[in-house]
C-alpha cells in the first residue's frame, strides 16, 4: 500500500459524498463490481505502525474533509439494569462469575430514568444510551425498555440501548418504540475474543449486529483495548469494524477499566500513544463514523484526550459515571472541551444538517 495518501472507506459509502483528493482503493480490497473492497487485516496493521505524526496528519487530513463542523457529541450513560450478568466477559465488573462488589439491580423503572434522562439533557447531552447487564434479555424485558425508550425519546434526546445479544423480533420492537441506536461491541479481534469471553462466540454479535441493521435501527459497535492483545488484534477489530456492511454510525473505542475481581484486572495498561493510534486509525477507516472516546478516559489524562481529538474522536461518554465504574466530572469535561476550542454538538433537533451529504441522517 501507498502510505502517504489518505484511504477512505469502502467505495459503495464514498458515492453519496465527495473522495478525498488522493483517494485510492485500499490494497488487499476485492474490487469485484458486486462485492465491496475490503480491508485486510495488514493493510490496516501498517496504517497503525505509520510515524506516529503523519497517522495524525492523516487522520487530522480525513476528519476535516468529513466533519467541516468539529463538533464534539456528548453521550450519558445509565446502567438502568446492573449486575448479575451470567456472561463471562473478563472484562466487567458486571458479570455473576467475578466478585468485584457490584451489588445487583433490578430494571429501573420509568420516571427514575426519565430524572436521569432530563438531568443530562440539561447538562448538553444530545443521546442517552440505556445499559443492561444481560445476556439476551426477554420478550418481556425488551418491552419494559421499549416503554423506556420511548419515554426518553419524549425528551428530545436521541436514544441508544445495549442489552445483550437480540432476536430480530425484539430489535424491531425497539425500532418501533423509536430507538436511533443499539451498541453491540465487538470488543476485540475474531481471534483474541476467546480468550475474553467463552460464553457466546463473535458470530453470535454479528448476528445481533444484523438484526439491528435489519430493523432499522443505526448501530454503535467498538471495542476495548488493553486486554492484553497484541497490535495485530487491534488491527483485526479495526478490520472488522470498517468490513462491516455499512460500518457503524457511531465506534465507542473503550480503554480497558482495570477492575478489582474481573480476569483482567491486572492487565498491561495501553501505550496511550498506541490508543491515540487506534482512535487515529478508526478515523481513516470509518470517516463518516462518530468515534467516541469512551470508558478509560480518567486514566488517559488531558493531553492524551487533546491528541485523541486531534486524531479525529468526535464524541464522549459524558457525565460523571459510565455504567458502574466513574468517568470525568461534567465540569472537568466544559473545562476540557472550553480549553481546545471544541463545541459540544447541538441538540440533535436543532443542529445544522451535516455538510458532507452522507446519505445516513444522524450520526
Ligand atoms: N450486556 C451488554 C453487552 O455486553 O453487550 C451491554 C452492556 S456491556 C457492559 C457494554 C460494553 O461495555 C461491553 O461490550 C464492553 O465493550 C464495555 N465494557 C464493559 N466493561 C468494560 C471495562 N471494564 N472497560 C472498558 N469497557 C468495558
Ligand atoms: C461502550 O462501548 N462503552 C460503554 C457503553 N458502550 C455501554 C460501557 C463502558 C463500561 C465501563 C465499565 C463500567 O462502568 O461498567
Ligand atoms: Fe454481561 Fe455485557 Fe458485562 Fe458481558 S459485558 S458480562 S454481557 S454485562
Amino acid at each position: 500500500m501507498t502510505l502517504d495518501v489518505l484511504v477512505p472507506q469502502r467505495t459503495e459509502q464514498l458515492d453519496t459524498q465527495e473522495k478525498p483528493v488522493n483517494w485510492q482503493r485500499p490494497s488487499g480490497a476485492r474490487s469485484t463490481p458486486t462485492e465491496a473492497p475490503r480491508w485486510s487485516v495488514e493493510a490496516v496493521q501498517a496504517l497503525l505502525d505509520r510515524p506516529f505524526l503523519d497517522l495524525l496528519h492523516e487522520a487530522q487530513a480525513v476528519h476535516r474533509a468529513h466533519w467541516p463542523e468539529g463538533d464534539i457529541e456528548l453521550a450519558t450513560l445509565l446502567s438502568v439494569k446492573t449486575g448479575g450478568c451470567p456472561e463471562n466477559c473478563g472484562y466487567c465488573p458486571q458479570s455473576a462469575e467475578f466478585d468485584t462488589g457490584v451489588q445487583a439491580q433490578k430494571l429501573m423503572p420509568v420516571d427514575e430514568v426519565l430524572r436521569a434522562a432530563q438531568a443530562a439533557k440539561d447538562a448538553g447531552a444530545t443521546r442517552f444510551c440505556m445499559g443492561a447487564a444481560w445476556r439476551a434479555p426477554k420478550d418481556r424485558d425488551v418491552e419494559k425498555v421499549a416503554e423506556l425508550v420511548t419515554a426518553v425519546k419524549g425528551l428530545g434526546l436521541q436514544t441508544c440501548a445495549t442489552l445483550g445479544m437480540l432476536e430480530p423480533h425484539h430489535a424491531q420492537q425497539l425500532r418501533e418504540a423509536g430507538l436511533d441506536y443499539y451498541n453491540h461491541n465487538l470488543d476485540t479481534s475474531p481471534d483474541y475474543y476467546p480468550e475474553i469471553v467463552d460464553t457466546r462466540s463473535y458470530q453470535d454479535r454479528l448476528d445481533t449486529l444484523a438484526h439491528v441493521r435489519a430493523a432499522g435501527i443505526s448501530v454503535c459497535c467498538g471495542g476495548i483495548v488493553g486486554m492484553g492483545e497484541m497490535p495485530v488484534h487491534r488491527a483485526g477489530l479495526l478490520a472488522e469494524l470498517a468490513n462491516l456492511s455499512p460500518y457503524p454510525e457511531s465506534v465507542p473505542i473503550n480503554s480497558l477499566v482495570r477492575v478489582p475481581g474481573t480476569p483482567l484486572a491486572d492487565a498491561p495498561p495501553i501505550d496511550p500513544l498506541d490508543f491515540v493510534r487506534v482512535i487515529a486509525v478508526a478515523r481513516i477507516l470509518m470517516p463518516r463514523a462518530r468515534v467516541r472516546l469512551s470508558a478509560g478516559r480518567q486514566q488517559l489524562g488531558d493531553a492524551v484526550q487533546a491528541l485523541c481529538f486531534l486524531a479525529g474522536a468526535n464524541s464522549i461518554f459524558y457525565g460523571d459515571k459510565l455504567l458502574v465504574t466513574g468517568n470525568p466530572d461534567v465540569e472537568a469535561d466544559v473545562r476540557l472541551l472550553q480549553s481546545l476550542g471544541l463545541k459540544p454538538r447541538q441538540t440533535f433537533a436543532t443542529a445544522a444538517a451535516p455538510s458532507t451529504g452522507d446519505a445516513c441522517c444522524s450520526h
